[in-house]
């Protein structure tokens, strides 16, 4: 697996975070390194969806980046007539999640789509993942997105929705920080690589507490919203309609 080293050097000015070629090529890397529990997270996700797929509906997976929750949701599902929707705006993600794809084998189809998730029509679903993309969605698109996900989830369908989440009090928020960055430094990121990282992602992932996201996901019609996963300032929801 490449190794992520992009913020090891000083920059004179840390641009803003992009999912382009140079991230793609470290991806996994960079994810397994940074956001705690993420390699237990994909398993139980495909857990959660072996639970939940309904016979003949759609299973999402937004901001699919190279498909490790889709490959997880085709590992696991087993009803009959099930398809997959794995969608990602970024060119060079797609490019390289069809290349694994076309490596891995599995029945379940799957449609891997470029596109921007606040447009992908969501139909006839019983699963929908969001594993840490609306964090990257402008706040003011995400009620929408959410109540387009709502809407096209069949009754009894779920969302399960990661995010890296803010805390309160903020001396709460602090710690888990701190123990973010504990967890990077014990992964071999530098002080240097972990600032810059920061930087980058200033304005880019922009988080919210788990009482606004509850807000949202009840508003948007959902009969119960639980947090059943949690590393730090990492969290998973699951979302019932
Ligand atoms: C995993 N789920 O490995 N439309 C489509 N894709 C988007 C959008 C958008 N509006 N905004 C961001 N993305 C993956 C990890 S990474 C999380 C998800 C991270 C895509 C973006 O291109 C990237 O591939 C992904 O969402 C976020 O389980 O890197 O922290």
């Amino acid at each position: 697996m490449a190794q992520d080293n992009i913020y090891a050097t000083e920059q004179t000015q840390v641009a803003p975070f992009s999912f382009d070629e140079e991230v793609v090529a470290v991806f996994p890397d960079m994810i397994e390194r940074s956001v705690p529990g993420y390699t237990l997270l994909l398993p139980l996700i495909g857990q959660i969806a072996s639970r939940y797929a309904q016979p003949h509906s759609r299973c999402y997976d937004l901001g699919c980046s190279l498909g490790a929750v889709m490959l997880a949701l085709r590992q696991q599902i087993k009803q009959e007539g099930c398809r997959i929707t794995a969608v990602d705006n970024a060119p060079a993600m797609i490019e390289k999640c069809r290349k694994i794809l076309a490596q891995t084998g599995g029945t379940v189809p799957v449609d891997l789509v470029e596109a921007d998730i606040s447009e992908v029509p969501i139909e006839q679903a019983s699963v929908v993942v969001l594993n840490f993309t609306l964090q990257f969605l402008p706040p003011a698109q995400r009620d929408t997105l959410i109540q387009r996900i709502y809407d096209g989830l069949l009754p009894g369908g779920v969302l399960i929705l990661s995010e890296k989440v803010i805390f309160e009090p903020v001396e709460l928020d602090n710690l888990l920080v701190r123990l973010h960055h504990d967890f990077k430094r014990a992964n071999g990121y530098s002080e240097l690589e972990i600032s810059q990282k920061r930087t980058a992602l200033e304005n880019v992932l922009i988080s919210e507490t788990i009482p606004q996201h509850q807000k949202r996901l009840r508003q948007a019609g959902f009969a119960s919203v639980d947090v059943w996963f949690q590393a730090f300032n990492f969290v998973s929801l699951l979302a019932k309609k």
